[in-house]
């Protein structure tokens, strides 16, 4: 600012001569009646009415002049200078309405558009079966175990009293994944559910009432009734005063849970290293109820007219897996059994063909719907 000039006469300093304060004035309008956007605005409000704007600086010129000279100039910038703010402030009323409007008509949402078009997933029908399955057993007081796909052939194999040498080994055709070495026991994909048997009753206090269900893995070929990867639903149960009457109860109450009353099951003499007696336990098919057998004229597609279905392997508890897993076999004894989830869904939902399974084709995953 420049000193106090009592010489100072406003008219003749250039930036405050009322032609200038007028020009200075038009130009501020002109270039805000001109800004297109609400950032073109900003950038004039700086030019024209910010600290280093030409009428700011005529502004600070005031203090130098004359009193009595002050008033007039005062009026005349004060003046300008408010016109100037007041057009900034009705421009930018005019600029964010316009952008209001267009955010309106670019960020519409049209609710009227189909909604469905990105098709939703559905939970393997694999899946909800073996969540049923070992909910009816769960509804009976078993708690649902777990144990590792890739398992310690000790577990797989040892505990459950596969000898090294013993054929039974080769009976289910291994994915090994690490040989032994030394004392070491190996590991293989495991290929029953049977090893949970053992971490349950090594992981437990007994007694013991735990089912399984969980993947499993054999070289099978791929085919309408085999999978090299498929599920099973191991159960065990292992107290005291346990009988083979009590597995026949457990499977009756899981048939009827899973495929209505009134059926009929039976024990087969089977074999299996980890149980003795062993057994194949079948079910009186649900379709035909027997009446196919024998008849030409009544083919039954879901039991092949043989009046009875496959369920799986089950038996009394060898004493030697109990002796491998610690357990007295003064006092305790149990039973187990081991259920194909793949059969159980091919009975339960008349599925023809593995690969319908295993193909991952979400319509048929879909037919079964979001089934909890
Ligand atoms: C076993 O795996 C025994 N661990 C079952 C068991 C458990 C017996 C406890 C005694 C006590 P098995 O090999 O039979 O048994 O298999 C049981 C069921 O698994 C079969 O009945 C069948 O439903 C299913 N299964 C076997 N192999 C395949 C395969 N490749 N694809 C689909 N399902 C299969």
């Amino acid at each position: 600012m420049s000193a106090s000039n009592n010489s100072y006469d406003p008219v003749e300093v250039t930036s405050l001569h009322p032609d200038e304060v007028a020009r200075m004035r038009d130009e501020a309008l002109a270039a805000i009646a001109g800004a297109a956007s609400l950032a073109d605005l900003k950038e004039v409000r700086l030019a024209h009415a910010g600290d280093r704007s030409p009428l700011a600086l005529a502004n600070r010129e005031i203090g130098a002049l004359q009193p009595t000279a002050r008033a007039d100039a005062g009026k005349r910038v004060g003046g300008a200078r408010r016109e100037v703010s007041e057009a900034l402030k009705a421009r930018q009323a005019v600029l964010e309405e316009e952008r209001d409007s267009r955010v309106l008509v670019e960020e519409a949402v049209d609710v009227t558009l189909p909604w469905d078009r990105a098709p939703r997933g559905a939970r393997h029908p694999l899946t909800t079966v073996a969540e049923r399955m070992a909910d009816i057993f769960v509804g009976m007081g078993f708690e649902v175990a777990e144990g590792p796909e890739v398992e310690a052939e000790w577990f797989n194999f040892d505990a459950l009293n596969f000898l090294p040498d013993h054929p039974a080994r080769t009976m289910q055709d291994t994915f090994f994944v690490e040989s032994r070495t030394g004392g070491e026991s190996g590991l293989v994909l495991r290929t029953h559910t049977s090893p949970v048997q053992i971490r349950a009753l090594l992981g437990r206090e007994l007694p013991v009432y735990v089912v399984a269900p969980g993947k499993t893995f054999r070289t099978d070929e791929l085919d309408a009734t085999h999978s090299p990867v498929f599920h099973q639903l191991e159960g065990l149960v292992v107290d005291e005063g346990i009988t083979l009457a009590h597995l026949r109860g457990a499977i009756d109450a899981f048939v009827e849970g899973m495929f209505g009353s009134g059926l009929r099951t039976r024990f087969r003499p089977s074999y299996f290293p980890f149980t003795e007696p062993s057994a194949e336990v079948d079910m009186e098919c649900f379709v035909c109820r027997g009446a196919s057998v024998g008849d030409p004229d009544r083919p039954c597609r879901t039991c092949s007219s043989e009046g009875w279905i496959e369920l799986g392997g089950c038996g009394v508890v060898n004493p030697r897996v109990l002796t491998a897993a610690g357990v007295d076999t003064g006092r305790y004894s149990g039973w187990a059994f081991g259920l194909g989830v793949e059969r159980t869904l091919m009975f339960a939902h008349g599925v023809q063909d593995m690969h319908d399974m295993v193909e991952g084709d979400v319509r048929f995953t879909s037919a079964f719907g979001m089934e909890i």
